[in-house]
């Protein structure tokens, strides 16, 4: 695994592809819209100490247009090549217009979040993937999600699920933006997954999404699952990318995501520094109510 925006594992990569190609070999970037296909090229020309490139690089799907040859990246007469990306339709962030695909975008470093739950109990992705617990072996299943902090999660018992499509999904459970859109996205769909895991300190195994993020799952005995997410998006089960886990839990509930608290703090700031204002005045001056005052009584 390697990080082209921080350059982790880039050199053993550079390594291996200059090993690869030999010295007149052609190295092509090829992989899904937004995979980070240009920005590797970039930070392999930087860390290989070959000439540096300066291809677009963007969170937005469709960044590269065309085939680009990209000249003295590696070493020798190895020549490089930057491609326009695939479009997959197995990946549900094609179906997400511009808006949904900046929450679903992963921009910063990602965190685990991790619930420990029981046998009937769910949790959901935004409104894009739900897992169930359906059976364990054991008393309880470490549940990591590992998607954009700034979509929404909720945890809690299954029985209760059957009113979120209709009640939440495209307000608190966002993306999808909007109750329209939910219909948009397709037919909601049922995978099952039977799963085992050999130890409690780490996480196993990996349920994930294409073009969304994924569970990781830690426990020490057998369970099954239900994966819900829309008709036609590739689910698939492999061996932990990311074996660590949150050690601090997240509670049932919905969890508000990033975007929203933040939001929530900054008004909340406002309406703290209006009010601070409004009582400097008033001790002041007790006069009329000013434009300030009217402010205020709406935080
Ligand atoms: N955190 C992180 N972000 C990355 C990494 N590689 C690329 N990105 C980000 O992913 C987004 C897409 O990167 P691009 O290099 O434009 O992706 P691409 O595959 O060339 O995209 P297309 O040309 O549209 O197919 C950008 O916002 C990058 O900053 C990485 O290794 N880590
Ligand atoms: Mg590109």
């Amino acid at each position: 695994m390697v990080s082209a925006v921080r350059e982790w594992g880039v050199m053993n990569l550079v390594d291996d592809v200059v090993g690869l190609a030999g010295p007149r070999g052609r190295i092509w970037a090829v992989g899904a819209q937004n995979a980070g296909k240009s920005t590797l090229i970039n930070a392999i020309g930087k860390c290989s100490g070959g000439s540096v490139s300066h291809l677009t690089e963007a969170p937005v799907p469709g960044t590269t247009l065309g085939i680009l040859r990209v000249e003295g990246v590696l070493p020798g007469n190895t020549k490089s090549f930057d491609t326009p990306g695939l479009l997959h339709p197995h990946q549900i962030s094609i179906r997400l217009i511009r808006e949904e695909q900046k929450l679903v975008h992963v921009s910063k470093e990602l965190k685990p979040r991790t619930y420990r739950i029981k046998v009937g109990h769910s949790v959901h992705i935004g409104g894009l993937m739900r897992l169930d617990v359906e059976e364990l072996s054991v008393d309880s299943v470490y549940v990591t999600v590992w998607a954009s902090p700034l979509i929404p999660l909720r945890m809690g018992r299954t029985e209760n699920v059957s009113t979120m499509l209709e009640e939440h999904f495209g307000r608190q459970l966002q993306p999808p933006i909007g109750e329209g859109r939910v219909e948009e996205l397709g037919k909601w769909l049922k995978r099952e997954f039977h799963v085992s895991g050999n130890m409690w300190d780490s996480s196993s195994v990996d349920i994930a999404a294409s073009g969304l993020g994924w569970f990781s799952i830690g426990l020490k005995g057998e369970a099954k699952f239900g994966v819900w997410t829309y008709d036609g998006v590739d689910v698939i089960v492999r061996n932990a990318l990311l074996p660590n886990r949150s050690y601090n839990f997240e509670v049932a509930g919905f969890t508000v995501s990033k975007i929203v608290s933040t939001a929530d703090r900054t008004s909340n700031k406002q309406c703290r520094n209006e009010k601070r204002k409004l009582n400097d005045s008033t001790t002041e001056k007790p006069a009329e109510p000013s434009a300030v005052d009217v402010a205020s009584t709406t935080c």
